[in-house]
């Protein structure tokens, strides 16, 4: 349990055995190791998955943001997916694809906002048909109950970075202390007090961390908050050789990411420099609610150890502020972005780590696969911005780490073009459970193997959710290792194409270059496939426009 703050059960909203969580929990790290169920046969698999962690925030592939040693460890002792994308990079979809095998156009859920219908078949539900035993913490996103998962205690919603309130079989509970180590700490009090040895288990480890508004546990915040980091070469990107999904969309970070809720200015502070300021309009300060929404949370010890540190912040904000230019308030944010969004993932690193330690002291990582993913990727300042949604690289593509003993090679990496799609085959494969005919992806198993019979070249994507937060434009495309073929087809008629080899930064949509003419005839037959395989189509991109008409979500 990480030193902070003790666990603490502080509501009794459940019905029954809220002190259970209590007995449980302290009941972390005081087990006896137990045996593999090497002898069952099947391996157990751990699918950890945190939410908007950028691959740019993985030592593993970028070491120029953060040092994380432990997830490395997962590359170090397996492989290393450098070209692992998305169908729809936003959260619950993504889930939704990864739980389901299915595009989104086909499992139904578009957006962060409609519900997960309940009636698709999950790899959850497999596995436990299947025998296995199945536990869930953390983020789930979803508005409804895990299926096929005997064990639970998950976020409502995005969940709180501090005092958490959990949904649980038995009811809601809050628990004190910070998101990222209880995750963690119900994850290790299942494995290490409820799970039945004898059996296989299939266990999602999900983080909260690192989505917005980004509050690292106080040590973290304290170190990173003095820390400062190298801005990426297109932090003042003008979005000239780009369409206007790109120059339309409302995730910048000097004009909005937020001065209250994400840069964690006071609203005090705000109000000593005279109220709402010309360059702090409304809209890129988020009134009150937007810092105490979250500051409140904390209990009195708690804000004693984030006050320090949020003064400073503020004193320097006011002194510097009023001299600073455009360009040194679009640093300063930015410089505020990291240290916070990576503060949060120092936390997930360690965490990480001690459940790879509990793995290895146990013997119990022998005869189990693990997986670290992300439901996206997310901007750290490429393009100017923050946040996902854009097929564009950065939250297009998404981290994706496996080890496995004996079926991987350690050290490894792959480039080849795998999705979030092929999650639930790959570990349903692994655990030779036979996948549904109607799940769209691949099993990655050859690729883990070493077989070098990877047929696929492109993929598929297709983002739903607008006009909403961010207000990215709808849009799918065909993406391969050399190029990208964008459709934005709501509320435009945009087509764009990138040269990946050549502009890996996508800055020049060469679609109506007459040097790519014969790309663009070739990659729109291949689109026009793609969407036919896939059972995409013109009436399904109308159905769910049609359903933000009914909802009158279209203004
Ligand atoms: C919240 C965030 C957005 C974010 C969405 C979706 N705003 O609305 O910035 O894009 O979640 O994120 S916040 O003010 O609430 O922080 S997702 O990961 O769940 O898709
Ligand atoms: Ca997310």
């Amino acid at each position: 349990m990480g030193s902070y703050w003790m666990f603490k059960i502080i509501n009794f909203n459940i019905r029954k055995s809220v002190y259970l969580y209590l007995i449980i929990i302290l009941m972390v790290g005081c087990g006896s190791p137990e045996k593999t169920n090497i002898k069952y046969g099947r391996p157990n698999i751990i699918f950890i998955m945190s939410d908007d962690h950028a691959y740019q925030a993985i030592s593993a592939y970028q070491g120029n943001l953060i040092v994380t040693p432990n997830i490395d460890r997962i590359a170090q002792q397996g492989m290393l997916f450098t070209n692992a994308c998305v169908t729809n990079s936003i959260c619950a979809p993504s889930r939704a694809t990864i739980l389901t095998g299915r595009h989104t156009h086909l499992n139904g859920k578009i957006d962060n906002r409609l519900p997960f219908d309940t009636t698709n078949v999950t790899f959850p539900m497999l596995f436990q048909k299947a025998g296995y035993q199945t536990a869930m913490f953390g983020k789930l996103h979803f508005g409804n109950n895990p299926k096929g998962i005997d064990d639970f205690l998950i976020l409502p919603g995005q969940g709180n970075y501090i005092n958490p309130d959990f949904i649980t079989p038995k009811g809601d509970t809050t628990i004190i202390g910070y998101v990222t180590d209880i995750i963690t700490d119900l994850t290790l009090n299942w494995l290490n007090q409820k799970r039945n040895p004898k059996k296989p288990f299939m266990l999602m480890y999900l983080h909260k961390a690192p989505h917005r508004p980004w509050w690292p546990r106080a040590d973290k915040f304290k170190e990173f908050s003095e820390k400062n980091f190298p801005a990426p070469p297109t932090l003042f990107d003008d979005y000239k050789g780009r369409g206007s999904a790109a120059k339309e969309a409302e995730m910048n970070l000097l004009y909005d990411m937020k001065y209250g809720h994400d840069a964690k200015i006071r609203p005090e502070t705000i109000a000593e420099m005279g109220g709402v300021l010309p360059e702090v309009p409304a809209i890129n300060w988020n009134g009150v609610d937007g810092f105490y929404g979250n500051y409140h949370r904390a209990n009195e010890a708690q804000k004693a150890i984030y006050d320090p540190i949020i003064d400073s912040i503020n004193n320097a904000f006011k002194e510097h502020w009023p001299s600073m230019s455009r360009e040194d308030k679009m640093q300063w944010k930015y410089q505020r972005y990291m240290q916070d969004y990576l503060g949060t993932i120092a936390s997930i690193d360690d965490n990480v780590g001690r459940v790879l330690d509990y793995l290895e002291q146990t013997g119990l990582d022998q005869n189990t696969m693990i997986i670290y993913t992300s439901d996206q990727g997310f901007y750290l300042g490429e393009h100017g911005w923050f946040d996902k949604r854009f097929i564009y690289d950065e939250s297009f593509k998404t981290p994706l780490l496996i080890q496995w003993p004996g079926h991987i090679v350690p050290g490894s990496t792959n480039d080849e073009m795998v999705q979030n799609l092929d999650f639930a085959q790959t570990l349903l494969d692994a655990a030779g459970i036979k996948a549904p005919g109607d799940m769209q992806g691949e099993s990655l198993l050859p690729l883990l193997n070493g077989d070098n019979n990877w047929t696929r070249e492109a993929v598929y994507y297709h983002y739903y959710e607008y006009p909403a937060v961010h207000m990215v434009k709808r849009h799918y495309g065909i993406v391969s290792k050399t190029y990208k073929l964008i459709h934005f087809y709501y509320d435009v008629d945009e087509w764009e194409l990138y040269d990946r080899m050549r502009d890996p930064s996508e800055l020049n949509n060469v679609y109506d270059d007459p040097a790519y003419a014969s790309i663009v005839t070739q990659l729109k037959s291949e689109l026009k496939d793609m969407r036919i395989k896939y059972q995409d189509s013109e009436a399904l991109d109308q159905k769910f426009i049609d359903v933000y008409r009914d909802n009158g979500w279209l203004e």
